[in-house]
């Protein structure tokens, strides 16, 4: 819960009352690259995922969560297989931005619940805790640049079309389409707007979740933050890396 008394101690170091900015890393790729299993990857190698939500040193979120609620119009065309998902304004970039201000201010967040059938929000909120580490995953995350700026580590998971395209279970041959459902799917997976974001990348991640020497140099450096070594936050500062720009 928002104002659970645990959440609010977490929220400030007990005792310098200095608020507590995690670092914030960025997961992008395209669709079914394997962003979300690099990130549970991830949290698994850390001992992350057995730890209790609120207890939890990293955090992760998810992109899709932020996908606008579509009008009347709109989830036709989508039930038709003729709206673009990959496109960056089907995501809410403001919602998205004031989340990661509040994150960034060592805040817990309420996150909407996307409904992938409905394309609508559920009733429901999912809240992610204060962490050191919080991992923000989605087809594009580094397309803004406000909200890109916002990231002290950027990461790509590059898997071929192929691989992702039969990870979806579809046709691999774009021209043996037979219905709009598989026209859309298949054009998320050769969309360019993730692509056009690669260059912002600071490390990029071949193979995603198959990558375990990627993954485990990336493990290090999370390990190295939450020792302290890294990313001493006195006052909203970084020691050893730079502040995100506001
Ligand atoms: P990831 N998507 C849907 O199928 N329905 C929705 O209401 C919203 C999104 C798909 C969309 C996009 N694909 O490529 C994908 N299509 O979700 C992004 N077609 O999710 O990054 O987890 O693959
Ligand atoms: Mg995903």
């Amino acid at each position: 819960m928002a104002g659970d008394s645990e959440a609010h101690l977490r929220d400030r170091d007990e005792n310098t009352n200095v608020i507590r900015q995690p670092f914030l890393i960025g997961v992008s790729g395209g669709t079914a690259s394997g962003k979300s299993s690099v990130c549970e990857k991830i949290m698994e190698l850390l001992g992350q995922n057995k730890i209790d939500h609120h207890q939890r040193q990293v955090a992760i979120l998810s992109q899709d969560s932020f996908y606008k609620v579509l009008t009347p119009e709109q989830k036709a065309k989508a039930q038709k297989g003729q709206f673009n998902f990959d496109h960056p304004d089907a995501f809410d970039s403001e919602l998205i931005m004031q989340t990661l201000r509040q994150i960034l201010q060592g805040k817990a967040v309420q996150i909407p619940v996307y409904d992938f059938v409905t394309h609508s929000r559920k009733e429901e909120f999912v809240m992610v805790y204060p962490a050191d580490v919080v991992l923000f995953e989605g087809i594009l995350m580094f397309y803004s640049q406000e909200i890109r700026d916002l990231f002290q580590m950027k990461l790509f998971v590059d898997t071929d079309p192929d691989t992702r395209l039969s990870r979806r279970g579809v046709l691999s041959n774009i021209t043996d389409c037979t219905s709009d459902q598989e026209k859309m799917f298949n054009s998320s997976i050769v969309s360019l707007y993730f692509y056009q974001t690669k260059k912002y990348a600071d490390v990029i991640i071949p193979r995603g979740a198959d990558n375990l020497v990627a993954i485990n140099l990336i493990v290090q450096h999370i390990q190295d933050i939450l020792n302290g070594g890294l990313n001493k936050r006195h006052n909203g500062c970084t020691n050893g890396h730079s502040t995100p720009r506001q």
